[in-house]
């Protein structure tokens, strides 16, 4: 698994949680969504880049920074623990939790998110190691927006991104599916992504949900570097790896 995950840039780890374990963590989910627990200084809206008068009345893609600050019991359950052992494995015993956060999609908001890297949005630090795990709280399919990875991205080049549209909102890149891979898993499997692994959902267009808690590992060290900078995860959207400024913009 880790030498799929050094040459492909992501890896699939199915089955991590239990039918009680996805339950538990889709009541918290819910709990975000709806406000009853207030996250609301955290969220904005990923897919805020399409903004016709339609589009601002309901958010498109619902993402909220670090849930494990807002509500800490969570750092101490089984998706947290497991996957910063998993990210110790794949990328060393220096990785800690960086930062996580949820990515909702739901019904018929029909908005990809955008393709980029993820490098492209934190600060060029000196230690390039990083990964994402991505769990699936429901069943991802292509047409609810399971992820699409570009495999051997991550020892590529950064591509020029770009912010994909006014008032904030995600960054993007030039890439197409055909580059890609899609990644359908069930819910309770994750998949691991390295911080410069290229990558994209598509919309989800069907009546199903497509929840997803991400968590993001790195060196200690380089979490240290981060927040001596300021940067947190918390701010606004700005391509920030100078190896992804858009020389051509
Ligand atoms: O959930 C998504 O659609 C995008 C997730 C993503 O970009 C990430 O985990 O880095």
């Amino acid at each position: 698994m880790i030498e799929t995950f050094d040459a492909k840039g992501f890896l699939v780890v199915p089955d991590v949680l239990n039918s009680d374990e996805i339950e538990y963590y889709r009541n918290i989910y819910e709990q975000f969504l709806n406000n009853k627990i207030d996250a609301s200084r955290y969220r904005s809206d990923l897919g805020g880049f399409a903004k016709t008068d339609e589009d601002v009345k309901q958010e498109k893609i619902t993402q909220i920074m670090l849930p494990g600050r807002v509500f800490p019991e969570l750092l101490t359950k089984k998706m947290h623990t497991l996957s910063l052992q998993m990210a110790k494995e794949l990328l060393g015993e220096d990785m800690e939790l960086d930062f996580d956060m949820l990515i909702d999609k739901a019904p018929f908001s029909a908005t990809a998110t955008p393709w980029h890297q993820d490098c492209a949005y934190w600060i060029t630090m000196p230690d390039k190691r990083a990964a994402s795990c991505w769990m699936a709280l429901d069943d991802a399919i292509v047409d609810n927006g399971c992820m699409w990875y570009v495999e051997g991205s991550h020892l590529g080049p950064i591509r020029p991104h770009r912010p994909a549209g006014k008032g904030g909102g995600a960054l993007q890149c030039d890439a197409e599916e055909s580059e890609g891979t899609a990644v359908e898993i069930p819910a309770g499997s994750c998949v691991w992504h390295h911080g410069a692994t290229l990558h994209y959902s598509r919309g989800n267009t069907t009546a199903l949900r497509r929840r997803a808690y991400i968590s993001n590992f790195r060196p200690a060290e380089m979490i240290r570097f981060e927040r001596e900078r300021g940067f947190d995860h918390t701010g606004e959207r700005e391509v920030k790896d100078e190896r992804a400024q858009d020389q051509l913009s």
